[in-house]
């Protein structure tokens, strides 16, 4: 009998790009952050990208205090892979950005595969009411802004993931991140399957144009044949389209209200689990299967969500 392919969701649950004042659906406090994680994953994400925010004023955090009441409440209630971010927030040092991931060990982390512009200010003309004066400010300062991630960097957390049985998202967001990932993956510090999230249409990256895809998808295939398993991120109106392109070449998707606030046209998605449901409805319909949780962890080679450190 013919088996169907298995998809991965990932849901990026809260992120740094968008700001509380952006959405009245974005996550905040670290319950609302795992009850969106939770949700989504009883959606279909077999795995949560996790991010954590200052209760206080909504500001993106790393500090492990703010992600600990959000990682031991998503242990207690789903099986779902739990991915810690070291991009934390474009604004952040390198330092502070790995402090979860080196802290609680989880199963997956994300990995930002080269320095690059991070340009966000363009949202300012798109939201100009506020509610805290941060958010302003983080979106005039990506103008000048360096996301940092060197060969240095990209080392470092290597090393500590490896030391820890943490693997990685590794976010790929033009095509000189697919060289240096296989550059780290030729010297036997990224190690395979490589779970590669192709980010496409942030200013700075690559487009979001089908052909972007295709050229990412075709330069993965030549520089890492066998060694990884592909995920398609399209970030704001990119979303579904590029997911629905991706799945039906072979990807894995990613959606959320990290990577985009919409469901629609000028709708704002309500959840992060409306946005699975949304991709998860679009996957079945082209007659795949949805990934469970032990399915993507045995695809990626996970070390199981009982040797983590949380
Ligand atoms: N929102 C993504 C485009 C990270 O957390 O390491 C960027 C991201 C970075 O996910
Ligand atoms: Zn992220």
């Amino acid at each position: 009998m013919a088996t169907k392919r298995k998809v991965i969701i990932t849901s990026a649950v809260t992120g740094a790009i968008h700001t509380p004042s952006m959405s009245p659906h974005l996550p905040v406090t670290p319950d609302e952050i795992a009850e969106a994680a939770i949700g989504a994953a009883r959606a279909g994400a077999a795995i949560v990208h996790m991010h954590a925010r200052d209760p206080k004023d909504g500001r993106p955090s790393q500090e492990p205090k703010h992600f600990e009441p959000i990682l031991t409440k998503l242990k207690a209630n789903t099986d779902a892979v739990i991915n810690i971010t070291t991009g934390g927030s474009p604004h952040m040092t390198v330092e502070e950005r790995m402090l979860p991931a080196s802290t609680f060990k989880p199963e997956l982390a994300s990995l930002n595969m080269g320095s690059m512009n991070f340009g966000l200010y363009p949202m300012l003309e798109r939201f100009s009411e506020f509610q805290h004066e941060w958010e302003r400010e983080g979106l005039e300062k990506s103008r000048d802004l360096v996301f940092k991630n060197t060969f240095a960097d990209i080392e470092n957390i290597l090393t500590i993931g490896n030391a820890n049985g943490t693997r990685f998202e590794f976010e790929c967001y033009d095509i000189s991140h697919l060289n240096n990932l296989a550059h780290f993956h030729a010297r036997g510090l990224a190690r395979g399957p490589l779970f590669v999230q192709s980010v496409f249409g942030l200013l700075g990256g690559i487009g979001g144009h089908p052909e972007d895809l295709m050229h990412m998808r075709r330069t993965a295939d030549r520089l890492l044949g066998d060694n990884y398993q592909w995920s398609i991120l399209g970030a704001g109106k990119n979303q579904m389209p590029l997911a629905t392109i991706g799945a039906a070449m072979g990807s894995h998707v990613r959606v959320g209200l990290e990577d985009s606030l919409w469901i629609g046209p000028g709708q704002l998605a309500a959840s992060n689990a409306e946005q699975v449901t949304r991709i998860r409805t679009i996957l079945e319909a082209l007659n795949f299967d949805i990934a469970t949780p032990d399915e993507a962890r045995e695809m990626l080679q996970l070390k199981g969500q009982n040797n983590v450190g949380f």
